[in-house]
């Protein structure tokens, strides 16, 4: 499912994959700066020389634990200092990391673990009011292959990963032990924000993912000075890699990890480490900059905020600079591989107005009709792209890779853009099933499914209404059944089905039957315009 020979030979000789792992790029950065420190979590503060040291300990520990190099690895940890040195201590173990998020449940996590056929399933203790150790143990109940729960905290019934790590005195010998890895190989998994009945696993590989955190780090300036604080959940490609703490790692420079978004958290730490850049989705943009005017907190170190993931408004895009005292920069990325960026550099018009450019010239960018014909310049259509860090396809899903990639290998991104004239991407809406719930993706399909294994449900239809404050937000229309059910019962079965709360839908209409296209397919389209008006008109209401 990979590149084709000839590509992978074209970029190899390009030099965008360079033959290095994750696991020898730590190594390397810690020999450069040994004594600066890599992460901050609360007070604790970790050298590079100590993350180093912690995850060839961790390594070593999951090869003692008879997880072996190739297998997987289900990392579900909040923002913390251990989320890093358990990524790179299952990179050099050989293990494949997949990237779960701290809001999925059992639905999700079950479903991990069984596709990818999971040796270990990493979590913390507990986090934002949530006891991970009961969901791990319904996990396991429903996954016997799942051997291992590794736990930072109090494990419960399951393992503590203070007794995984070896005692740093038997760390060079283990060191020793560690096994070659491919940097051509698979290092991990990324989920798909998708829009199918079950979240799709993107595979990517050392060579293409390091490329783009390389680049990334430079395009956003970072040097050993940079100070990136990790908002986001840390798993999710955005925070990850772009540049993210990856990118900060690469470049050097500290990785302040950020338990909780607020803007009093996040605006205290911004202050007491001299934060300089950080990335946030646009809803959260939203609340700092109503809230940066009253702080106390000195933000006078923050020299450029992102915002991406979800669209951001150039009303709003226009107010980052006076409001926030820092630069903006617009990030449209897919964990499926192309980031654009706006550049530091660029003028202010294009900075509010556009969603930036891919991060390379190796980047190919198609804009094209619903017949794949490319459109000209300023006229929207569907995005199709390629290049040395866009995957080729899907972890096992051979049938959704026919219909998710052009017979050339581009990739169809579902995202209706333009381009300018100099070469910069404006998203102007979406052709795939999917509500972007201000940067949290719901793929429709998957809600539905749920929704139909409800006895009270005879058909139903999910789609994305407007939301002043998260863009979208998600409506179920359901065709009840005999008896009909409640909309609370609803959502509470969702719950119920161990389903992530960002997927339960905010709103349930009951109708009686749904609007059809011409060939008889449900048009969501319509369901969309209805259920917009429906809001727009209780807007007015409260208005007036
Ligand atoms: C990022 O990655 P995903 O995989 O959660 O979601 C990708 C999708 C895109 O296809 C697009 O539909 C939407 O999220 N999106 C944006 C956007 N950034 C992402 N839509 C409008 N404006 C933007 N700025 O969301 C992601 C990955 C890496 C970096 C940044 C975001």
């Amino acid at each position: 499912m990979g590149w084709p020979e000839e590509v992978a030979a074209r970029y190899r000789e390009l030099g965008l994959w360079q033959g290095q792992t994750f696991g020898a790029m730590l190594r390397e950065r810690a020999a450069l700066h040994a004594d600066r420190i890599a992460v901050v979590c609360g007070d604790r503060r970790w050298t590079y020389a100590e993350l180093d040291a912690r995850a060839d300990r961790v390594a070593a520990g999951l090869l003692r634990l008879g997880v072996a190099p190739g297998e997987r690895v289900v990392v579900q940890l909040p923002n913390i200092a251990e989320f890093l040195e358990v990524v790179f201590g299952v990179w050099r173990a050989g293990a494949l990391p997949v990237f779960a998020l701290p809001a999925h449940r059992s639905a999700e996590i079950t479903y991990f673990c069984e596709f990818t056929e999971a040796a270990a399933y990493v979590i913390a203790d507990r986090h934002g009011g949530f006891d991970y150790r009961a969901l791990a143990s319904e996990v396991r109940r429903k996954v016997p292959g799942l051997r291992h729960v590794l736990v930072v905290g109090d494990p419960g019934e399951h393992t503590a990963l203070d007794e995984v790590r070896v005692p740093e005195s038997e760390r060079d010998a283990a060191v020793a032990d560690l096994p070659e890895v491919d940097a051509s190989e698979v290092a991990f998994f990324q989920l798909s924000g998708g829009s199918t009945g079950v979240p799709k696993l993107i595979p990517r590989t050392h060579d293409d993912y390091l490329f783009s955190v390389r680049e990334s780090a430079r395009i956003c300036g970072l040097t050993p000075e940079s100070v990136y604080l990790c908002v986001l959940p840390a798993a999710h490609n955005y925070p990850l890699s772009s540049p993210g703490s990856l990118g900060t790692l690469w470049a050097g420079g500290r990785v302040v990890m950020c338990p909780q978004p607020s803007p009093d958290v996040a605006f205290a730490l911004v202050e007491r480490e001299r934060v300089t850049i950080t990335g946030v989705v646009p809803p959260l943009a939203l609340v700092w900059m109503q809230a940066a005017p009253n702080t106390a907190h000195d933000l006078s170190s923050l020299e450029v905020l992102q915002v991406g993931g979800a669209k951001f408004s150039a009303e709003a895009a226009r107010r980052v600079t006076p409001v926030l005292g820092c630069r903006l920069q617009q990030v449209f990325g897919m964990a499926e591989g192309l980031v654009n960026y706006t550049r530091l550099d660029d003028p202010e018009e294009i900075v509010v107005t556009t969603q930036g450019r891919p991060i390379s010239e190796h980047d190919e960018v198609l804009v094209v009709d619903d017949d794949d014909r490319p459109v000209p310049v300023g006229v929207e259509g569907h995005l199709l792209t390629r290049g040395p860090y866009t995957i080729r396809g899907y972890y096992r899903a051979p049938e959704h890779n026919r219909r998710s990639f052009t017979p050339d290998g581009f990739y169809r991104t579902g995202d209706v853009v333009s381009l300018t004239p100099e070469g910069y991407l404006v998203v102007e809406g979406r052709a795939k099933d999917q509500i972007n719930r201000g940067g949290e993706k719901v793929a429709a399909e998957e809600v539905e499914n749920h929704l139909l294994a409800h006895p009270g449900v005879r058909d139903v239809a999910v789609v994305g209404m407007p939301d002043e404050y998260l863009g979208e937000r998600t409506c179920a229309f359901v065709i009840p059944g005999d008896p009909a059910p409640r909309a609370v019962e609803l959502t509470r079965f969702l719950r119920g089905r161990g389903l992530a709360a960002f997927k339960i839908p905010d709103r349930v209409e009951f109708v009686e039957s749904f609007p059809e296209t011409g060939v008889g397919k449900v048009s969501k389209k319509e369901l969309r315009a209805l259920i917009a008006n429906t809001v727009r008109s209780t807007h007015v209401r409260k208005d007036s």
